[in-house]
């Protein structure tokens, strides 16, 4: 690496300035494992300290405009890639005499926070970050001071439910449930009977022990700011005095996104924001963003102190209320196997349009290389609804066979991951494996009657009214029965138009 003529050569030993934590991701902070999450350059800490020193000596008497001129300079001898690292430039302080934020330099990100915002991807040879266990919690089976918030997304749902939650959090502080990315729900769906659907089951995991008592249940989209200001009202009320927030829930559910549409409707913004990725395992250590910085939005009207962000000081948040994002609990999912940007190819971005075909008997329907639905017997052609960002095909059972024998290979097929990496050679993923063999039956005519579900690739729903017929449902080699598939209730058993598609080929030609 280039080393910089203005910089000493070791790092620092301590600032005292420097923050302990990466704000991002809440690792701590460490120059000897670029691998892993927390890892900074030496010479980016040195810089900083060169940055802080010199705005410790000038003090008040230097002006703002000499602070930025100052400050780009050093930027520009940095090597190019830690050049980002040092923007944006530090906007004008609002007052002179009270340090914030935004008039230090610009604040410090790990490499692998950094590479996940502008990159979208981990910086090479980045080690994976082991997903939290249950036992990470139960801190908050022993605090009576906090508010708990359950993180699910709903299109998994409830899949992506933690389980035995009771046995860590106890039922001393009030459980919230948010379930998350409800903007790629279809147009159609029902908040009323989507409400329902979860109530039910939250309320059989209560009877069953496995769920404490849960307040309120949310449906949101951080990305899209839908309900995010009904939930802070909830927590609002919910909040004692001096309580904290604490979010919680399964690897890449949408904990970290959550925080960050919460601070955006706040007055605080942004200076707190933090790292939210397509990777699971973003979160590395428990992050505390002070409560004062979401302003009214978290604090409580008759028990908080005024919301008075000046007289606080910038860093310095001990002992104060905070709201907690946390690194996810463990969720097993397919997913895990995929790059950034296939991740991102196949999530969709925005709403689902669900798309009817038919599946004769002796037929497959294949989504990319890594969910699979055989009709195995019975003499109707079934109705098949398809919720999800991967392209379906539809073959006879032999040739799905085939089909997937030469991916397996290596071999170039039709089978993609997302129309973005249609085609594309990849390091063949684990083989498909029979999960389930079962029996269905269509009551009503265009009503769904059964999810099958693959968790973070979507769900097939059997749609319309049809005599018993045997299904098969493949899922990916080791991930099986319950993380990787999972029969449910249709969530939205109403989406069935009365249009069928016609397939043809590989079904690119039909979706809109
Ligand atoms: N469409 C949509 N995507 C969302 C929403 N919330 C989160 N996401 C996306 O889901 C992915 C995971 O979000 P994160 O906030 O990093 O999830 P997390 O639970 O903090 O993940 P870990 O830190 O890995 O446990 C990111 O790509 C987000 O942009 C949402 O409301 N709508
Ligand atoms: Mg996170």
């Amino acid at each position: 690496m280039s080393q910089e003529p203005f910089l000493p050569k070791d790092p620092p030993k301590s600032t005292g300035k420097t923050p302990k934590q990466c704000p991002g991701c809440g690792a701590a902070f460490q120059h000897e494992e670029a691998s892993a999450p927390g890892y900074l350059p030496p010479s980016v800490l040195a810089t900083r300290a060169a940055m802080t020193a010199e705005k410790e000596e000038g003090g008040a008497e230097s002006s703002h405009r000499e602070d930025i001129k100052r400050y780009e300079a050093q930027v520009e001898q940095l090597p190019e890639e830690l050049r980002e690292q040092f923007s944006p430039t530090p906007s004008t302080p609002k007052s002179t005499d009270t340090p914030t934020p935004s008039s230090s330099p610009a604040r410090l990100i790990c490499t692998r926070c950094h590479s996940l915002i502008h990159h979208n991807s981990l910086p090479q040879n980045a080690s994976s970050v082991a997903p939290a266990s249950l036992k990470s919690l139960a801190i908050l089976g022993k605090r009576r001071n906090a508010v708990v918030v359950v993180v699910a997304d709903l299109p998994s749902f409830p899949a992506s439910l933690p389980e035995n939650l009771t046995s860590v959090l106890g039922s001393t502080n009030p459980v919230v449930l948010v379930l998350t990315k409800k903007d790629v729900l279809p147009k159609g769906a029902s908040e009323q009977r989507l409400r329902r659907y979860i109530w039910e089951v939250v309320r059989a995991r209560e009877g069953a022990g496995e769920m404490p008592p849960v307040a309120s249940v949310h449906l949101v989209s951080a990305r899209k700011n839908q309900g995010v200001r009904e939930l802070a009202a909830d927590l609002r009320r919910l909040r004692g005095p001096q309580d904290h927030v604490y979010l919680t829930g399964r690897l890449n559910v949408g904990k970290s996104e959550l925080v960050n549409a919460l601070l955006r409707i706040s007055v605080g913004g942004m200076a707190h924001k933090v790292t939210a990725s397509w990777i699971p395992g973003t979160t590395a250590g428990h992050l505390s963003v002070p409560i004062w910085r979401f302003g009214r939005t978290l604090a409580s009207p008759k028990t908080d102190e005024p919301v008075n962000a000046s007289s606080r000081g910038p860093t310095n948040y001990r002992g104060q209320p905070g709201l907690f994002d946390t690194p996810g609990l463990a969720n097993p999912r397919v997913t895990d196997l995929l790059s950034g940007q296939e991740l991102r190819a196949l999530t969709p971005h925005n709403q689902l349009k669900p798309l009817t075909y038919h599946l004769k008997p002796g037929n497959s329907l294949l989504l990319g290389a890594m969910a699979r639905l055989d009709h195995v017997e019975g003499d109707h052609t079934i109705l098949v609804t398809i919720f999800s960002g991967l392209l379906p095909h539809i073959t006879t059972q032999t040739k799905a066979d085939d089909l997937l024998a030469r991916h397996a290979q290596g071999e170039r097929t039709i089978l993609s991951l997302g129309p973005q990496t249609s085609g594309s050679a990849r390091i063949p993923l684990p083989p498909l494996v029979m999960v389930e063999e079962f029996e269905a039956k269509g009551k009503i005519p265009k009503m769904g009657t059964m999810d099958i579900s693959w968790p973070g690739l979507g769900w097939v729903m059997l749609t319309g009214s049809f005599d018993p017929v045997r299904l098969r449902a493949w899922a990916v080699q080791g991930y099986g029965t319950g993380s990787g598939m999972m029969r449910r209730s249709p969530l939205m058993p109403y989406e069935y138009t009365g249009r069928v598609e016609r397939f043809v080929q590989a079904g690119r030609k039909m979706r809109p």
